[in-house]
């Protein structure tokens, strides 16, 4: 038997070379998430009930990235968080909220904060515009009115086609945030808001898709649902899709992605995870447009303590992008990455992006809530495959979870855990973004591709890691 040696980011440095770069901003950071989907920073949100759902999606597609909205909800719930994210963003919402005029102001407010919005266009049975209501309108209103009692009648609207410059213009001159678009009969056929219009001019390095709405990915599993989930978020507007199975070179992974393919041919298709080139060519073959590739390497993970599996995340990026090169199929390294010169590795070895997790949780656009512990402030962070994702999921499926269920026939593969809160994930992203273009810059590239090229890696000893640390100081 062969004993093949396995490195991780601890155990290599990348030796710097001759670079003409001046300043980080000659650096790009586009990169490709899929065969067919490119994103602006190489840096994807992963799956999981502690890390993405609409705001961190949101937040990430505006900076540049892309969010994958795990798939621990109903398939309603999932295809909604989606939904959140296209309609956040994009210059002209195609299809806005509406409600009729009788209903009463409690569904009024219920809906609007069922979708998490600020107000409703109101319609008539031809869906004719008839008014608007907004918070102002709802807010001390009696919930038992209806809605034709307290709707602003007299709405400014513009013409479809009208542009954004003309939008800002109306805003402004009435001094209203919400301009339904009608055609010549009244019908509503979009809506422009000035929050929309300024996260556009805010945050020019967005994600967007065709139509210029954010980018947003959503996870499927292997079992039960996944086509009738797959059809849900396509419609819902998903870019991308992810297999996740923690074994994903297994028959149980080939076949969801040959019948995703097969159902949806035009779905842009990634999966994971998996660690060997074998486990690669095998996706790739399968029909995927990238490959997740980290097995036990994440932070919560304890595949490799409980089934002695897995390989060494740098080792395993390199083995799986050789591949994915000869095949022209992007690398998605995920886990264990904890720095920004962990991503850069990651990228160095051929990735061309990379999935975290623990660092963008505990931030403000993670699900959960901040708690206080020794007077210190925590999110929770755990594993999909925890014992506590595992009751969640439970008692999620059945509404409760019994005393009978016997909670010891789960093996746990993941931990839960807490890490501290950060604040918004827009200043991480900040953090990890430059420190990659400051190591771009270290190996001589203005890209990632030419990193890719030119990058050469140098083991380390047990020494050079702690050289590599802050040392022989104390830190404050
Ligand atoms: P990290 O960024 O190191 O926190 O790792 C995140 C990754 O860990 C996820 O994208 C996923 O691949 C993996 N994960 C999630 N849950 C579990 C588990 O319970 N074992 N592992």
């Amino acid at each position: 038997m062969e004993f093949k040696e396995g490195l991780t980011f601890d155990d290599v440095l990348l030796v710097p070379k001759y670079s003409d770069i001046t300043s980080r901003s000659q650096t790009d950071l586009t990169t490709k998430l899929s065969r067919n989907l490119s994103i602006n920073i190489p840096f994807v949100s992963a799956n999981m009930d502690t890390v993405t759902e609409s705001m961190m999606a949101g937040t990430m597609a505006r900076a540049g990235g892309i969010g994958i909205i795990h798939r621990f909800l109903t398939i309603k719930e999932q295809a909604n968080e989606v939904l959140k994210v296209k309609r956040s963003g994009s210059v002209m919402i195609e299809n806005p909220y509406s409600i009729s005029p009788d209903k009463s102001v409690a569904e009024a407010i219920d809906y609007a904060e069922d979708k998490e919005i600020s107000g409703l266009l109101v319609i008539d049975s031809n869906s004719k515009l008839i008014g608007i209501v907004t918070e102002r309108d709802l807010l001390f209103a009696n919930k038992a009115n209806k809605i034709q009692d307290v709707m602003t009648k007299d709405v400014v609207t513009a013409k479809l086609g009208v542009t954004l410059d003309e939008s800002k213009e109306i805003l402004h001159k009435h001094r209203i945030e919400k301009l339904p678009i009608v055609d010549d009969s009244g019908t509503v056929k979009g809506l422009i808001t000035s929050k929309d219009i300024t996260n556009n001019a805010d945050f020019p390095n967005a994600s967007k898709d065709k139509k210029g709405r954010p980018l947003v990915g959503a996870a499927v599993g292997v079992k039960g649902d996944f086509l009738e989930r797959s059809e849900s978020l396509l419609e819902a507007g998903a870019d991308v899709l992810v297999v996740d199975i923690a074994h994903g070179h297994s028959e149980n992974a080939m076949s969801t992605v040959r019948n995703i393919k097969k159902a949806f041919p035009d779905c842009e298709l990634i999966a994971g995870n998996i660690a060997t080139a074998q486990g690669a060519e095998d996706l790739i073959k399968a029909g995927v447009d990238a490959v997740k590739v980290g097995v036990g390497s994440g932070s919560i993970c304890i595949t490799r303590v409980i089934t002695g599996s897995g390989v060494p995340q740098l080792t395993a990026v390199m083995d799986c992008a050789k591949v994915g090169k000869d095949y022209g199929i992007p690398i998605i390294s995920d886990g264990g990455t904890r720095t920004s010169g962990d991503a850069t590795k990651a990228l160095a070895a051929g990735a061309s992006t990379v999935m975290v997790g623990s660092m963008l949780g505990g931030t403000d656009e993670s699900p959960g809530t901040v708690l206080t512990k020794n007077g210190k402030r925590f999110k929770v962070y755990r594993g999909m495959a925890s014992l506590a994702a595992s009751i969640g999921r439970k008692s999620k499926e059945s509404g409760t979870i019994s005393l009978d269920d016997d909670l010891n026939d789960y093996v746990a593969e993941g931990v839960e855990a807490m890490v501290p809160y950060k604040g918004t994930v827009t200043d991480i992203l900040k953090q990890l973004t430059g420190g990659v273009r400051s190591g771009l810059s270290y190996c001589g590239a203005h890209t990632i591709p030419q990193m890719q090229e030119n990058a050469e890696f140098i083991k380390m000893s047990r020494a050079g890691f702690a050289e590599s640390q802050p040392h022989d100081v104390s830190l404050m």
